[in-house]
């Protein structure tokens, strides 16, 4: 299927070099110490869905870690941050994003 892979391929050249001035989907990876149980993630995870601009929220429980994939022109990590602290989540960027 060439459209699917040149789609593909334009995915990952937007992902690669994000160009300013175009709205770029953006993944940050927050560390959330506080997941304890089963249950935990899935608070945190609604807590950033409802955050504007969240396309994709990845709950990695074992690492105790939450990717969440955003774009850059309608939110920002700080929002993210302060998206699981309300729900009861304090979360670090483990990569500070610039
Ligand atoms: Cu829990």
């Amino acid at each position: 299927m060439k459209n699917i892979k040149s789609l593909l391929t334009g995915a990952i050249v937007a992902l690669t070099f994000a160009a300013p001035g175009w709205a770029s989907p953006k993944t940050v990876t927050l560390n959330v110490s506080g997941m304890t149980c089963a249950a935990c993630p899935i608070t945190v995870k609604k807590a950033l869905e409802k955050v504007g601009g969240v396309s994709k929220v990845e709950v990695r429980f074992e690492k105790k870690q939450v990717l969440v994939t955003f774009d850059d022109a309608k939110t920002n990590t700080d929002a993210l941050v302060k998206a699981t602290t309300n729900a009861g989540y304090p979360s670090q960027p483990e990569n500070a994003a610039k």
